[in-house]
Order: C-alpha cells, then structure tokens, then sequence
C-alpha cells in the first residue's frame, strides 16, 4: 500500500483553498485542482510500504502538543507538464520538531521514509497548471487570504487511485497532546 503520515486542516479551511484553487483555475489554460476533500499536509512520505504497523507506532511516538499553524501564501514548484500550486505554511518550530520526531521514530522503527527532499510544507492545490497568456497569477497570489488552523492529530493516509480517480483514504487517526 502507499501510505503518507498527513496533517489535515479543518473542512472550512480545505473548502476555503479549494475556492482558492478555483481562482487559480480560471487564469489557467489547464491544470488538475486538488478536490477539498483530498487538500492536505504531507508530513511524511513512505511511499509503497507494508509496514503500516511500524508506521502507526512511530506516529504514536511522535506526538506532541497541539499547536496553531497559520497559511502564508501560495508559491508553485515547476513541473514539466506544468506548475504544481501550493498555499505555504509558516515553518514554525512545533510543525519542525513533530517532523523531526516523526522522522527519528520512522526510523527506529524501520519504516523506509521515501522522501529524501528536504522537507517544504505545503498544502497541495492544484498541479499540472499552465497560465493562460497574460493571466496575472501575482495579483491572484497576493489577494488570496490566510488564515491559521491547529493540528490536534496526525493521521496515517493511504493513497488509492481508481476510477474515480486519486483517493486518500485515513486509516488512522493519532490525536496530539498526550
Ligand atoms: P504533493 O502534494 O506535493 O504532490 C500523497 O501522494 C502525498 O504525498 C501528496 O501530498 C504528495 O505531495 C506527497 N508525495 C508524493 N510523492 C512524494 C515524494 N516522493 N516525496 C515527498 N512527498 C511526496
């Protein structure tokens, strides 16, 4: 199974940024959005792994205390079928320490992490996006709203495609503040 450790932001945020995406959309000539559904932090990557029990002991090694995450902006890392568009998060030191704690135990607990770039957190909305000419994204970029939300859990997501397309599906959940 491909499994992902995610931080998932409340429904009304995730609407929010699909709202956002759709924005983004339209200054667009094409580009697949991220349903709000499916909008969230990857906070590690395992990648194709049957190591889901190993996995569910490290999250529940790594917890912390719940803390407040503010957006930022959005920013896009380019692709060769287009850009990919994400809404930024503030790096700040409780969302930097769970990381490092997941990481640590990840491994101890020998799960293969298979995201060997350095970590950017972001939360994920559209991809493949290529602007229609002219089309100011700057200006888009610069109205879109922030907001702050607080991670109170980590869960384990398991990545599906079907016909339906792209599904992730939580198959557990590890709430903060033990
Ligand atoms: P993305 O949103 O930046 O594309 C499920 O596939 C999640 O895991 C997605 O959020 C995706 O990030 C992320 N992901 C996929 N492959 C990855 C990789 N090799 N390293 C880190 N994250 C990855």
């Amino acid at each position: 199974m491909r499994l992902f450790v995610a931080l998932v932001p409340p429904e009304e945020l995730r609407r929010n940024l699909e709202r956002q995406g759709r924005g983004l959309r339209a200054l667009c000539q094409r580009g697949r959005m991220v349903p709000w559904e499916n909008i969230h932090l990857t906070l590690a990557f395992l990648g194709e792994t049957d190591r889901r029990a190993g996995a569910e002991r490290a999250m529940e090694r790594a917890t912390g205390a719940p803390f407040s995450l503010p957006t930022t902006r959005p920013g896009r890392f380019s692709g060769k079928k287009g850009d990919l568009w994400w809404m930024g998060v503030e790096e700040r030191p409780p969302l930097l320490a769970l990381r490092r704690r997941l990481v640590r135990a990840l491994v101890e607990e020998e799960v293969w992490l298979d995201d060997a770039k350095s970590f950017r957190p972001h939360l994920t909305l559209g991809r493949d996006l290529r602007p229609l000419p002219g089309a100011d994204l700057t200006a888009w970029a610069a109205a879109c709203p922030t907001c702050t939300w607080r991670v109170e859990e980590l869960i384990l997501m398991e990545s599906c495609r079907d016909e339906g397309g792209l599904r992730y599906i939580p198959l557990s959940h590890r709430p903060m503040g033990k």
